[in-house]
């Protein structure tokens, strides 16, 4: 099944996070993410600020909707989105469904 059409799990505390091979596997469904060491992070950047705020707003839909939540920076018209399972202090697969999910948003829409 597609990441972006699961939907995040409750994460428990003591599973182990992605090994770098799993969470590398992955990477390939999520266009323009990199992979950290315990993250993974894209950067992104629109017309202006108010099309950032936008962006960030339906990012922020989707987190709640998932329970699962980035960290999110905002750089005047960029927005770099760091995601990580805190629970876990790693990467696990709701991370790279809630990045699939934030690809497919589209700002157009929102305005
Ligand atoms: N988001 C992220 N990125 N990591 C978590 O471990 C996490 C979360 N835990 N969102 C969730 C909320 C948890 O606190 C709730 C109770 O499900």
């Amino acid at each position: 099944m597609k990441l972006l059409e699961l939907k995040c799990e409750p994460c428990r505390g003591g599973m182990p996070p992605l090994s770098k091979q799993e969470a590398q596997a992955m990477l390939n469904e999520i266009p323009d993410w990199t992979l950290n060491d315990n993250s993974i992070e894209r950067m992104l950047q629109f017309k202006d600020f108010k099309e950032a705020i936008v962006f960030v707003n339906k990012v922020a839909d989707i987190a709640n909707e998932q329970d699962h939540h980035p960290d999110i920076h905002i750089y005047y018209n960029k927005v770099r989105i760091e995601l990580s399972t805190h629970k876990i202090k790693g990467l696990s697969k709701n991370d790279f469904i809630l990045a699939a999910k934030i690809n497919a948003i589209n700002v157009a829409d929102a305005l």
